[in-house]
């Protein structure tokens, strides 16, 4: 059996048809800008794939919800984007070492495989009395990150703590919480959300490997393909009156009813992502399906910009 069947075969055995994986492979393709015909390729790049790269996945001041939505992508479960596309050299939440173990194969994977790895960083970097306030093993996280990600080849920020102080950030801020690239003084590919959906971090990726490069970004780094546009631009809530004649703007029942939440205080209109496409949780619901308005979560400094989310804009 070759290496593409052999994938087959452990989809099947996760009660994923051939057909199931070609249609995520299908929305893959969609949401990276791609036209259809490359589906089949995206595919290959899981089923078959012709290089690992090294990844290095780091954890700073945060809630590891980022994490914790990354390992909800079902399609591919993630031991298969681990394992068969990835090869996580280091991930604290997920390894089975611990202890003085642990903290020696990070610093095993960065000599290793210096200038090659690629960085997936998680959580703010507190700077105020050097670093003092977020600490992994005895090291503040900014001596971590200062001898980690300039060695990398790439930096990928998920979550908006990573890229841009989230929570941690907020003000009166004590604890002097910077971004990663702010932390460094350096530029990073950026994947927020509080927490960002995994289809994003997987994109990336397979654009990564399929291209060899890196996606093109917006200018506070984040791919295109996934916040190129706003949350209300594809809203399915969005519909208008003109003359009290209801104008149905993208057809959905839910526009048909009316229901825009921006009078609730929505941050659609002002936040770059395509949340709308998909949703959350494989398709399950999204936040202004499940009738909250969008607090414009994927924005720099939305806990100090974007509130109170419940207040008409
Ligand atoms: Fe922040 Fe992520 Fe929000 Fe939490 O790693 S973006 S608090 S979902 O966990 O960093
Ligand atoms: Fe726009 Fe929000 Fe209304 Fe949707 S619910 S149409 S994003 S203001």
């Amino acid at each position: 059996m070759d290496q593409e069947e052999r994938f087959y075969e452990k989809m099947r055995e996760k009660g994923v048809s051939r057909r199931d994986f070609m249609r995520y492979s299908a929305y893959l393709t969609a949401a990276m800008g791609l036209s259809s015909s490359f589906a089949p390729k995206v595919a290959e790049v899981f089923a078959a794939p012709k290089q690992r790269p090294p990844v290095i996945w780091l954890h700073f001041a945060e809630c590891t919800g980022c994490t914790e939505s990354a390992i909800k992508t079902s399609y591919p479960w993630i031991d298969e984007l681990i394992f068969e596309v990835l090869s996580i050299e280091y991930h604290e939440t997920i390894m089975a070492a611990a202890g003085h173990q642990a903290e020696k194969n990070l610093f095993d994977a960065v000599e290793k495989y210096e200038g090659k790895f690629i960085c997936i960083a998680e959580g703010a970097i507190a700077v105020e009395h050097n670093g003092v306030y977020g600490k992994t093993a005895g090291k503040t996280h900014l001596e971590i990150a200062k001898s980690v990600i300039p060695n990398a080849l790439a930096t990928i920020c998920l979550g908006t703590c990573a890229a841009y102080g989230g929570i941690q950030a907020a003000k009166p801020n004590p604890g002097g919480f910077k971004s990663v690239s702010e932390a460094l003084g350096i530029k990073t590919l950026n994947i927020p959300g509080c927490p960002p959906d995994p289809v994003n971090l997987v994109g990336t990726i397979i654009n990564y490997i399929f291209f060899g490069r890196l996606p093109d970004l917006d200018d506070i780094g984040r791919p295109l393909f996934a916040y190129g546009e706003t949350v209300h631009d594809k809203c399915p809530r969005r519909s208008h009156y003109e003359d009290g004649e209801f104008v149905e703007e993208f057809g959905s029942e839910e526009a048909k009813l009316g229901y825009c939440l921006y009078k609730l205080g929505c941050k659609g209109p002002d936040t770059y992502s395509n949340c709308p496409l998909r949703g959350f949780n494989d398709t399950t619901n999204w936040c202004i399906g499940a009738g909250t308005p969008c607090k414009g979560c994927v924005e720099p400094n939305f806990w100090d910009t974007m509130t109170p989310f419940y207040k008409e804009s």
